[in-house]
């Protein structure tokens, strides 16, 4: 279709996955731009430079007054918009945008747009996987790892499935999705936005133009603020009322069920705990609103094994079994987590919770009641360790300083029947390059033992 305004000159702010594969369409394109990146070795500079040599890149602080000269600046979505230097070009008449844009204008498919503060990852691959299972041509795509115009050097699909964060959906303008949900909302970020509601607002933003949407019945926070005239999906962790998908337990057993109807039991599922259950019926309630065939959702669920560092089983140890959630990168995950192991403990089992790391300026006081309930004892680690440890109540503590340590002393105080739970509840950047880092980490030092 190709809606871009070429006689405007661009600036590309950030040149990491995002800004390369901004640079990369836009010069595909023939649109004039420039790309800008505070930091002063950009991780796409070289192959900015070999691919594009005309294109000037400019390294280092922002500078108000290079950034002024753009029609539009591109922000990717690791660069906040509220900086001195971006609100100086946008007063200069410097408009905002970003990658989820651009690609919206070039498509005509149809969009399922997923956000939520935790379970993003999760309940998209499933959408995907489920899509694919119907022969479905489906492009996954977004914040779980593929900038979302990476999928335009390939000719266009039949569905994307597409997580975005609150970060890209900032300078989201319109993204008119087939059905777009909020999965559920919990503090994040909170070293990026001034307020909670800043960043409730920023989520919310998903839900513009949609065709259709879903809802969480469990969080009110999930609901869209403003009545809307589209229909309107929902899940939730009880029994579902009529054309809602839901949970009935009966003889003992629990299903997976749209209002009256028994889709699946849980026990078909890999992928555990009620964490889970509730990312199953949300891919369930998405997957319905955009059409995918029932018979193929439900053989995709059960195949379902779930990705790496997402309460993933790691090993077995003495009777001791070891769950690696370094993905648990705020509290509301490792909340979840904790619920979600804790239910399957055998009796008399307990978790010890190895946690901390760096905790984007929250607060940990609500990890104290899981604990309270499954905890036998908690490891912490990390720039925010001892502060979460203060938030954790009356439960055995001790600190380590190398993921080795702490799983060696986390092993220590379980006993057979118990659950080590990796879930740090903080980023991981003060100790390692990223989430995956400090999951190999966790499963190398479990293996040592
Ligand atoms: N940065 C600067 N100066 C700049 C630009 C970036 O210091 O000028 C820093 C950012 O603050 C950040 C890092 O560089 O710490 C990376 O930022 P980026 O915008 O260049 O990131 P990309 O490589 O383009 O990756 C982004 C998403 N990253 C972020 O939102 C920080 C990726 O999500 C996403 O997979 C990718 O686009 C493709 O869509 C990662 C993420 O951590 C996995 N997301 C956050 C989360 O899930 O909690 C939101
Ligand atoms: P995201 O992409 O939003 O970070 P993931 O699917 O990668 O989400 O899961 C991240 C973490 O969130 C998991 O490791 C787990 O601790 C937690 N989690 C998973 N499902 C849920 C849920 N339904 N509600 C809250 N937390 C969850």
């Amino acid at each position: 279709m190709g809606l871009i305004a070429s006689d405007q000159f661009k600036i590309v702010v950030g040149l990491g996955k995002t800004g390369l594969a901004c640079a990369r369409f836009l010069a595909k394109k023939g649109v004039p731009f420039a790309v800008a990146d505070s930091r002063e070795q950009p991780p796409g500079a070289d192959e900015l430079r070999q691919e594009m040599p005309d294109v000037e890149l400019r390294c280092g602080e922002f500078d108000p007054a290079f950034l002024g000269r753009a029609d539009e600046l591109i922000l990717s979505p690791g660069v906040a918009k509220d900086q001195p230097a971006i609100q100086t070009a946008v007063a200069a008449g410097a408009s905002l945008s970003g990658d989820i844009d651009l690609f919206c204008r070039e498509i005509s498919a149809p969009i399922i747009a997923i956000t939520g503060s935790n379970a993003k990852s999760t309940v998209t691959s499933l959408v995907g996987e489920m899509a694919a299972a119907a022969g479905i041509d489906v492009g996954v795509c977004g914040n779980i790892g593929t900038p979302v115009l990476e999928m335009l050097e390939q000719p266009e699909k039949a569905l994307y499935v597409m997580e975005l964060s609150s970060f890209q959906l900032e300078t989201t303008h319109e993204l008119r999705a087939e059905v777009a949900t909020v999965l559920n909302i919990s503090p994040d970020h909170m070293d990026r936005y001034e307020s909670f509601q800043d960043y409730y607002q920023a989520k919310h933003r998903i839900f513009r133009g949609a065709k259709a949407v879903v809802v969480n019945r469990d969080d009110q926070l999930t609901m869209p603020l403003l009545p809307m005239g589209v229909p309107q999906s929902g899940f939730h962790l009880g029994k579902p009322d009529l054309k809602l998908f839901g949970l009935i337990k009966e003889d003992g057993e629990t299903w997976l069920a749209l209002g009256l109807e028994k889709l699946l039991p849980v026990s078909a599922l890999k992928i555990r705990g009620s964490h889970n259950m509730a990312n199953a019926l949300a891919a369930l309630a998405l997957g319905q609103q955009a059409g995918i065939p029932m018979p193929a959702m439900l053989q995709a669920l059960q195949a379902y094994t779930g990705l790496r560092h997402r309460c993933e089983w790691v090993a077995e140890k003495n009777g001791v079994v070891f769950f690696n959630d370094s993905k648990g990168t705020n509290v509301g995950a490792s909340v979840a987590a904790l619920n979600g192991l804790g239910e399957t403990l055998p009796d008399g089992g307990k978790l010890v919770l190895i946690a901390g790391g760096d905790g984007k300026g929250a607060e940990f006081t609500e990890l104290a009641e899981p604990l309270q309930r499954y905890g036998r004892g908690l490891v912490y680690l990390g720039t925010d360790g001892a502060r979460l440890a203060g938030d954790c109540g009356d439960i055995d503590k001790q600190s380590a300083d190398s993921m080795e340590s702490a799983v060696q002393q986390a092993a220590t105080m379980a006993r057979a029947g118990d659950i080590v739970l990796l879930s740090p509840a903080c980023a991981s950047f003060d100790m390692f390059s990223g989430f995956p880092a400090r999951g190999e980490a966790f499963v190398k030092a479990v293996e040592a033992l």
